[in-house]
C-alpha cells in the first residue's frame, strides 16, 4: 500500500518556544502539492544557523517550527507538474531556490533567486509553502516550515525548486553536509572569496563552516592558511584539514588582526569570517593587506549590529563580499556530490558524532558547547 496522496503520520522535532529543547512528536505531513515534493529524510546535520531562530535574542522567531537545514533524503512522492525528480530518487534539499526565471537565475554572477528572499533576513524566509500554508500538523497545530527544509522530520514537503537531484549511489550520511555546512565553506573560499594559488589566508571561525572554507583554501592552493578560534580544541582538526598556523585572539596580548599583519609582512591576501559579530567583522577587515585584501563574510550573530567601516579602509584597495551557501544552487550540487565519491574533497574529517534522529538535543548541545563539529542524525 504506497503513501502517494496521503498524510503520513511520522516523527518530527519540533521547537515550541525559544530556548527551550525540541520536542520529539508525531506529526501529520501532508501529501505534496503542484510544484512540491514529500522527501523522506535519511540524514542530517546540524548547523549553527538551526540554533540562531531558537535563541531567545532573535528578534522576529516563527513558532512552533520544524528546524533541520542540512539533510539528504529519497522522494517519496511528488505533486502535479514537477519534472526534474521522481518517487525513489536521492535529493538534497536546498534553501537556496533556483526558480531559473528570475533576473539572477539568469544571472551567472550569483546564486540569489528571488524565491530565497523577499525580505530583509532569508532566516526567516520560506516559513510556509507558495500557498501560504504549512504541510506539517502536531496536535491540531499547524507547524511552520523552517528555510524551505525542515530536516528535521522523517518525511518532509520541499518545493520542486530547492531541490538538487543526486547520484543513485551517493552516500546520504556523509552528502547531507553539502546541504549546508560543507558547501557553505568550501564555495565562500573557491567561488566567492577566489582564494588563488600561492596565495595567504585567514579562516575565522573554525566549525564546520569554517573548517571547510580551510579546505577551500587549501584546494586552491594558498600557501599560508591561518585558521582563528576562540577554542583551541579545534586546532588539531583545523591543521589536519590544511592550516598553516592557528591563533586563539584569547590567548593573545594584541588584537588578532595585529598578530596576523605582522605574521604575514602587511595582512592577509584573503580573510574569511565564519564565526560572525561586529568583532570579527572588524578583524577580517583589519587582517587583509591593503592593495587587494579580500574579505569574505559567511558568519551570522543573531541580534549583532555589524560592521561600521571607514571608506580610507576600501579606498585604499580591500574589497568585501558576503557569501550565501557558498554560491552553489541545484545545478552545481551534484557536481560536487560527485566529486566527494571522487575523492576531490574529505567530509569524514567533519563528522564528530553520530546519533539516532531522537537524540536531536543531545546534538544541539554538542554544538552549542563547542564539543562538536557536526553531528550527523540517523533517521
Ligand atoms: P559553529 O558554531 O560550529 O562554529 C563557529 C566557530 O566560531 C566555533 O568554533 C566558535 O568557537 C568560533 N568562534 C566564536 N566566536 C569567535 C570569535 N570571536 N573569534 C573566532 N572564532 C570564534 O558554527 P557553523 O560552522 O555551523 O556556522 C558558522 C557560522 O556561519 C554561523 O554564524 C552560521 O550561522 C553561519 C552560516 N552561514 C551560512 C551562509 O550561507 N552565509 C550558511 C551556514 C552557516
Ligand atoms: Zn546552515
Amino acid at each position: 500500500m504506497g503513501t502517494k496522496g496521503k498524510v503520513i503520520k511520522c516523527k518530527a522535532a519540533i521547537a515550541w518556544e525559544a530556548g527551550k529543547p525540541l520536542s520529539i512528536e508525531e506529526v501529520e505531513v501532508a501529501p505534496p502539492k503542484a510544484h512540491e515534493v514529500r522527501v523522506q529524510i535519511i540524514a542530517a546535520g546540524l548547523c549553527r544557523s538551526d540554533t540562531h531562530v531558537i535563541n531567545p535574542k532573535f528578534e522576529g522567531a516563527f513558532l512552533p517550527v520544524i528546524l533541520g537545514h542540512e539533510g539528504a533524503g529519497i522522494v517519496e512522492s511528488v505533486g502535479p507538474g514537477v519534472t526534474n525528480v521522481k518517487p525513489g530518487d536521492k535529493v538534497i534539499p536546498l534553501y537556496v531556490p533556483h526558480c531559473r526565471k528570475c533576473k539572477f537565475c539568469q544571472s551567472p554572477l550569483t546564486n540569489f533567486c528571488t524565491k530565497f528572499s523577499e525580505h530583509k533576513n532569508p532566516i526567516i524566509e520560506q516559513e510556509l509553502m507558495d500557498d501560504k500554508t504549512s504541510r506539517f500538523t502536531c496536535k491540531g497545530k499547524s507547524i511552520y516550515h523552517f528555510l524551505g527544509i525542515s530536516a528535521f522530520s522523517q518525511y518532509t514537503v520541499v518545493k520542486d525548486i530547492n531541490l538538487a537531484k543526486i547520484d543513485d549511489d551517493a552516500n546520504l550520511k556523509r552528502v547531507c553536509l553539502i546541504g549546508c555546512g560543507f558547501s557553505t565553506g568550501y564555495g565562500a573560499a573557491i567561488n566567492d572569496a577566489k582564494v588563488t594559488p600561492g596565495s595567504t589566508c585567514a579562516v575565522f571561525g573554525l566549525g564546520g563552516v569554517g573548517l571547510s572554507a580551510v579546505i577551500g583554501c587549501k584546494t586552491a592552493g594558498a600557501s599560508r592558511i591561518i585558521a582563528v578560534d576562540i577554542n583551541s580544541d579545534k586546532f588539531a582538526k583545523a591543521k589536519a584539514l590544511g592550516a598553516t598556523d592557528c591563533l586563539n585572539p584569547r590567548e593573545l596580548n594584541k588584537p588578532v588582526q595585529d598578530v596576523i599583519v605582522e605574521m604575514t609582512n602587511g595582512g592577509v591576501d584573503f580573510a574569511i569570517d565564519c564565526a560572525g559579530g561586529s568583532e570579527v567583522m572588524k578583524a577580517t577587515v583589519d587582517c587583509t593587506t591593503v592593495g587587494w585584501g579580500s574579505c569574505t563574510f559567511v558568519g551570522v550573530n543573531v541580534n549583532d549590529k555589524g560592521l561600521t567601516i571607514s571608506p580610507v579602509e576600501l579606498i585604499l584597495g580591500r574589497t568585501l563580499r558576503g557569501s550565501s551557501f557558498g554560491g552553489w544552487d541545484v545545478d552545481t550540487v551534484p557536481k560536487l556530490v560527485s566529486d566527494y565519491k571522487n575523492g576531490k574533497f574529505n567530509l569524514e574529517a567533519l563528522v564528530t558524532h553520530t546519533l539516532p534522529f531522537e537524540k536531536i538535543n543531545e546534538a544541539l548541545d554538542l554544538l552549542k558547547q563547542g564539543k562538536s563539529i557536526r553531528t550527523i542524525l540517523i533517521y
